[in-house]
């Protein structure tokens, strides 16, 4: 996602190092890559000029003259635009309190993914506040529509409101007084939409959302679409007065248009970001976490909070004095791999790592080789497993017969667990994975 902006931005930054000073001439520099970037990745215009207009008039400012370290400076100064873009802070769902009746609508274009996010939205609330949720099928329209709302309902686990699958309006209401009537706590409304704008299909869906008054209405935008997904957001939000976007397809190699355009242009929060096109390929969108990604300094934040499911404080202690006194073992590398699997891909969690994502250009992760570096290790004694240098000779060889691997692949995990030694050690002294445990 977003990877011409983040490598742009990241590049210009580049520019700046080496420098012990940042004159005007290299923010200048620096700022005219990332308004290109920006362009390239078909942001509104009006969006890209403001953005440059107050991260130049920051930059050149007095605050950066007298910083201690400017370029950090001004990377935080481009963050905080970014972040500024992207919408300040998270917002979350406008629910009620449990027990009354909140009304949800989707609307968008066809293909949008309105009701693939019905069902993410459905499974979201019913996980995170064991609220009891319905869907209520008003696409009736497109073939196959009401089927692929059952579909996800029962992936999520929620029921589906399905009625006379003819006219959406009807429906809608319906749909609501059985939600009343069953104690839901939620429900939302799936509608149809068109390959554009149309008029009929305006009508209606604000026809549902006056007799319905949802709590929020949420303008699901395909984030491939760039700058020009605004305009079908405006038209959208002026007739339905649109309480928040959820932009969807976020994991595609999106260029960034809609998501830096959206907020700015309508003003209205993005809520959440798909992520998949499974059924939990929902989340909460947060514009700092976001940001953070983008300028590849990582997401400290998410890091942690993954990292913290599984490490607990002690064994992150152990293991952070480990790797300070080089007292890493072949034994922690195995564990370490081990724990990289349980907290996700590897690329995910190496992105979060702040320089990580530069040094990750070129190199492709393997599952498939994490798992042969794995066996290579648990093939290994004990006592191999606390001092590397003993592999040698024969046991090199029994190592990797027992693994069903090779004297070659052998020699490569002790190198690769070298390597990572070095850059854990390295990790450790700067800025790393640590830093924000709180390991006092
Ligand atoms: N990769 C990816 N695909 C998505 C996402 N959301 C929806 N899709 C896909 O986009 C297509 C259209 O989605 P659908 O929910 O039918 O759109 P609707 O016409 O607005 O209801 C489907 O193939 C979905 O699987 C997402 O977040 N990521
Ligand atoms: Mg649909």
């Amino acid at each position: 996602m977003l990877d011409g902006i983040t490598k742009a931005i990241s590049d210009s930054f580049k520019v700046l190092t080496g420098n012990a000073r940042i004159t005007e001439t290299n923010i200048g520099n620096a700022i005219n890559d990332i308004r290109t970037a920006l362009i390239e990745a078909d942001v509104n215009m009006v969006v890209v000029k403001d953005f440059i207009n107050e991260i130049t008039a920051k930059a050149i400012g007095e605050q950066v003259v007298r910083a201690v370290n400017p370029k950090d400076q001004f990377i935080k100064i481009v963050n905080d635009g970014i972040v500024d873009i992207l919408g300040s802070k998270s917002e979350a769902l406008k629910l009620k309190p449990k027990g009354t009746l909140t009304v949800i609508l989707l609307a968008g274009l066809q293909g949008a993914g309105k009701t693939t996010t019905a069902g993410k939205l459905a499974r979201y609330i019913k996980n995170s506040d064991n609220r009891k949720v319905l869907l209520s099928a008003c696409d009736v329209y497109r073939p196959a529509a009401i089927e692929q709302l059952q579909r996800v309902g029962e992936l999520a686990g929620v029921d589906v409101f399905v009625g006379d699958k003819k006219d959406a309006i009807k429906i809608s209401k319906e749909s609501y007084k059985h939600a009343k009537s069953g104690n839901y706590d939620v429900l939302i409304i799936d509608t149809a939409g068109r390959l554009h704008v149309d008029k009929d299909m305006m009508m209606e869906v604000k026809k549902i959302s006056k007799d319905l008054r949802p709590d929020d209405i949420l303008f699901v935008c395909d984030s491939m679409m760039g700058q020009h997904a605004v305009e079908i957001a405006k038209e959208f939000n002026d007739t339905l007065e649109v309480t928040g976007v959820i932009l969807t397809k976020f994991d595609s190699d999106t260029r960034g248009g809609a998501a830096f355009s959206i907020k700015k242009v309508i003003n209205k929060p993005i809520k959440f970001i798909g992520v998949s096109e499974k059924i939990d390929g929902l989340e909460v969108f947060y514009p700092e976490r976001i940001a953070s990604r983008i300028l590849g300094m990582g997401d400290i934040v998410s890091l942690v909070e993954k990292a913290e499911q599984i490490y607990t404080e002690e064994e992150a202690i152990k293991l952070e004095k480990k790797m300070r006194e080089a007292d890493f073992t072949l034994q922690d590398f195995l564990d370490q791999l081990e724990q990289m699997n349980k907290l996700g891909s590897m690329e995910s969690i190496m992105e979060m790592i702040p320089g990580m994502k530069d040094k990750m250009a070129n190199i492709n992760i393997d599952e498939k080789k994490i798992n042969r570096q794995k066996a290579i290790i648990q093939s290994m004694t004990k006592r191999e497993r606390n001092d590397h240098r003993i592999i040698v000779g024969t046991r090199k060889r029994r190592i990797a017969m027992g693994s069903g691997t090779s004297i070659l692949e052998v020699d490569q995990v002790i190198k690769n667990f070298q390597k990572s030694k070095q850059m854990m050690k390295k990790m450790t002294k700067s800025k790393g994975m640590f830093d924000g445990l709180n390991l006092g």
